[in-house]
Order: structure tokens, then C-alpha cells, then sequence
């Protein structure tokens, strides 16, 4: 029955247009962020590697794209350390492990992260043809990626190395039925265990990510690194107007703990960044959220059971100040 309800829940969460933009709508992230292995983490990259899942729902029978925007690492967009000289591999994996391995939801790139099958790398530098532009990978057929039957679905895993060079790379991704524009599958969603990104310059920009948090969660500890100590992060939820959580300055992690109640649980969190004004310029952040076993938890590109709203009515508080 509880797989019933999660099945429902994530085919719900996944309808939106928006679904498989990584980072999406709901996240408002304007990129993901992966350094060259030479960089000093102070740049904000702790460990130059960065993992993404994609999920198919097992009802889509077509062919899937995964595309990458601004693959390389020059020109727009990117973050130059001195002249670029940086290299990215991007390796696609499916089959067995690829998910399920525990390697795989390691937090550092270590150990057998890279377990299933290589479906196919590619390994870009500086390239005026992928400057600004969308890379496609594929076609796959969804029956490449590992089959998980908790989801219901199959799982790609595409992991960004920064495997020479000192500059910072930003892209985006997006799963798409077609090799040309990004078009949503139905039901699909994407996610990470820990997540690498710049945030918005504009501090009237509010960036968020959505932890799910499963019912043997008890407490939660949240991990940041190279924050900046740019404003506040805060955690709301169905059931929390908010909790402030400990936050980090120059190449250094911050982490802080707190239990769950019990309208949390089965749901997704939402944290949510609040940049100081005025804002730190070109900042890039990494988070991970771990539960009372060390264990570290999903987030979803399109939040399991949607954006959690606080139920200021149901509780009978104050309602929660925007943003
Ligand atoms: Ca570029
Ligand atoms: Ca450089
Ligand atoms: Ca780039
Ligand atoms: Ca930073």
C-alpha cells in the first residue's frame, strides 16, 4: 500500500512541463556547477564530480535524450581561473547498480560511484560549438537504465567529472523525447544526493531544493560548504513555518541537525536560500541532507507530493512570510 502511495505521489509530482529541467522551475538554481580537479575547493566545489539521476516511469516506451546545456568549459556562462584549460568527461550509466550500488548515492566520488553499465562519455573542453548550445546524448531505449521497483521505472545515472584544469564549469541538463528541444516525459523527474550550483547574483532571486524525507527519518542534519555566509538558509515545510539552519563561509562546510515532526514525514522538505543584500556575486554552493543513519537523502528535481506548503490554517499560526 505505502509503494501504492509513492508510486501515486511521484507520478503526480512529475506532470509538470518542467519536470526534467535539472535544476528546474520549482528549484529556481540558474546552474549546476562542477569544477576542474586542479581548482582549490574555496571556488566552492569540494570534490570536482557531480551525480544526477534520471528516472523514466516504466509507461513511457519511446526513446529519451538526455541534453546537456553549455557543455563546455569557455565562453558564456563559465568561470574562468586564469586562461581556460579545463576538461569535463560526462559519463552516462544504466544497467545493473547503476542506482543500486551504494557507491553510487556516495556523497564523494569514491569507491565503484561509477558501477552499472557505460552507455556512452563524452569529454568536452573549450568548444565554441557547444558554447551556449544544447548537447544531445542518445537516443536511449528506457529499458538501458536500471530497473527499480520502488519507482516503477528505470534509472540513467550521468555523472559530470572536472577531470583537468582549475576553471568552474555551469550547465544544465534536461531528459527530453527529442534530440532537438527539451520536451518532458510524462511521469519522469531527476534528482541528486548532493547537489553542486551557483546561485542567482540578483538577491531578490530565491533559489530552493526539496529533500524527500521517508518514514524511518527521525532527525535530519544538513551539510553547506562555501556558503559565503551570504543570508540564510531556511527549512519549511506542510507542518514548519520555519527553522534556520547553521550556514558556512569561504571554502568551509557548516552543518546543523534538526528532528522531524510528524506532518514531515513521506513528504519533501523545502529549503530555501536567502541571499543577504547586498548579495555575494558568483556564488557557488554545495548541499547534502543526511537522516539519523547517515544516510543521505534525495532531492528531487520536481518535488515528491509537489512544493510543500505550510498549513497555517491547520496549525493555527501566524501564515509564513513570503519567500
Ligand atoms: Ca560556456
Ligand atoms: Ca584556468
Ligand atoms: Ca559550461
Ligand atoms: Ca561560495
Amino acid at each position: 500500500m505505502k509503494k501504492f502511495l509513492f508510486l501515486f505521489i511521484f507520478l503526480y509530482a512529475g506532470t509538470s512541463v518542467w519536470a526534467q529541467a535539472v535544476p528546474s522551475q520549482d528549484e529556481n538554481i540558474p546552474f549546476l556547477i562542477t569544477f576542474g580537479k586542479q581548482s582549490s575547493i574555496t571556488w566552492g566545489d569540494d570534490d570536482f564530480s557531480q551525480t544526477f539521476f534520471f528516472l523514466v516511469p516504466e509507461t513511457y516506451t519511446g526513446m529519451l535524450f538526455i541534453r546537456i546545456f553549455d557543455a563546455d568549459t569557455g565562453g558564456k556562462h563559465d568561470e574562468a581561473k586564469g586562461p581556460f584549460d579545463t576538461k569535463m568527461q560526462y559519463s552516462l550509466y544504466g544497467g545493473k547498480q547503476a542506482y543500486s550500488h551504494p557507491d553510487a548515492k556516495n556523497l564523494d566520488p569514491i569507491g565503484n560511484y561509477k558501477s552499472g553499465n557505460l552507455l556512452t562519455s563524452k569529454t568536452v573542453g573549450v568548444d565554441p560549438k557547444l558554447d551556449d548550445k544544447w548537447l544531445t546524448l542518445g537516443p536511449f531505449n528506457p529499458t538501458e537504465g536500471e530497473y527499480i521497483e520502488d519507482f516503477k521505472g528505470y534509472i540513467f545515472k550521468l555523472i559530470c567529472d572536472g577531470i583537468s584544469g582549475d576553471d568552474g564549469n555551469l550547465y544544465r541538463y534536461f531528459m527530453s523525447t527529442s534530440a532537438n528541444e527539451n520536451i518532458a516525459i510524462e511521469g519522469g523527474n531527476a534528482f541528486a544526493f548532493e547537489y553542486s550550483f551557483r546561485m542567482h547574483d540578483d538577491p531578490n532571486e530565491v533559489s530552493h531544493i526539496y529533500p524527500f524525507v521517508d518514514e524511518k527519518v527521525i532527525t535530519v542534519e544538513q551539510s553547506n560548504f562555501d556558503w559565503d555566509n551570504d543570508g540564510k538558509i531556511r527549512v519549511s515545510s506542510e507542518a514548519r513555518l520555519e527553522l534556520f539552519c547553521a550556514v558556512s563561509g569561504d571554502g568551509v562546510w557548516a552543518r546543523s541537525t534538526f528532528v522531524l515532526l510528524e506532518g514531515e514525514k513521506g513528504k519533501s522538505l523545502n529549503f530555501t536560500f536567502l541571499k543577504k543584500k547586498p548579495a555575494v556575486l558568483n556564488n557557488n554552493v554545495v548541499i547534502y541532507v543526511r537522516n539519523q543513519y547517515g544516510e543521505s537523502l534525495p532531492f528531487y528535481t520536481s518535488p515528491i507530493g509537489g512544493v510543500p506548503k505550510y498549513k497555517y490554517k491547520i496549525q493555527g499560526q501566524k501564515a509564513p512570510k513570503k519567500n
